[in-house]
């Protein structure tokens, strides 16, 4: 398997489910600061332009983070980075989906990138506006999903690495986290699979 990613992206929760899994794969750097997305040599492998995609030993791609994450739990299944029950996938994926399509997409994008939507000064600060408030609420839903929990579907999963891509950014652009979801940070960082995702990306 191959990933594509950049460095403390998205693709991060993709990179931690990978070393939590332990089977072979290689890493290919887009660095989106360069746009590199954007080059024909990674349209050809997502044309869509965003990472995370997985090049999956058939040669065939997947995107999308949640199929992603949720081909590879299901791949590996004796990870057991998902649970055996239909309700118990679904939930997975519910969670995981409100982070990515709503926390991230709308709240975390529309807060940090307005500019990528309108030119306009004072309709980027609108936006700005409304996409910490939809990121401030997303945190605060996590925090009182975890609860007092360890993990967020009570065992370990895939919506662990997923939430720390999420909360990472959060402590990086010092939006305020409920202290269950530092813990939860400490927590994840502690892991082998964080710490050689994390090193590999050259975030220490
Ligand atoms: N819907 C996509 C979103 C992925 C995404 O937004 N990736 C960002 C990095 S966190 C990206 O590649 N951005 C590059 C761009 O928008 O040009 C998914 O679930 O994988």
């Amino acid at each position: 398997m191959k990933l594509f990613y950049s460095p403390a992206a998205c693709s991060l929760g993709i990179h931690v489910i990978l070393e939590d899994i332990g089977a072979p794969y290689e890493l290919h750097l887009i660095n989106l600061r360069e746009r590199q997305q954007l080059m024909p040599e990674f349209r050809a492998v997502n044309p869509k332009g965003k990472v995370p995609a997985l090049l999956r030993d058939d040669n065939t791609v997947v995107t999308e983070y949640p199929a992603i994450a949720f081909w590879l739990a299901r791949r590996h299944s004796e990870t057991k980075l998902i649970g055996e029950a239909f309700e118990e996938q679904a939930r997975a994926l519910e969670l995981i989906d409100h982070i990515v399509s709503t926390i991230h997409m709308r709240g975390y994008t529309l807060a940090m990138h307005p500019q990528k939507f309108v030119s306009d000064a004072a309709a980027q600060e609108e936006l700005r506006k409304a996409g910490c408030a939809i990121f401030e609420e997303g945190l605060q839903t996590l925090s009182e999903r975890l609860d007092g929990q360890n993990w967020f579907l009570g065992e370990y999963s895939i919506a662990d690495p997923t939430a720390y891509y999420l909360l990472n950014w959060a402590r990086r652009e010092a939006f305020p986290l409920a202290e269950n979801l530092v813990e939860f940070l400490a927590r994840m960082e502690a892991r082998p699979s964080v710490r050689a995702a994390r090193a590999q990306e050259g975030l220490d």
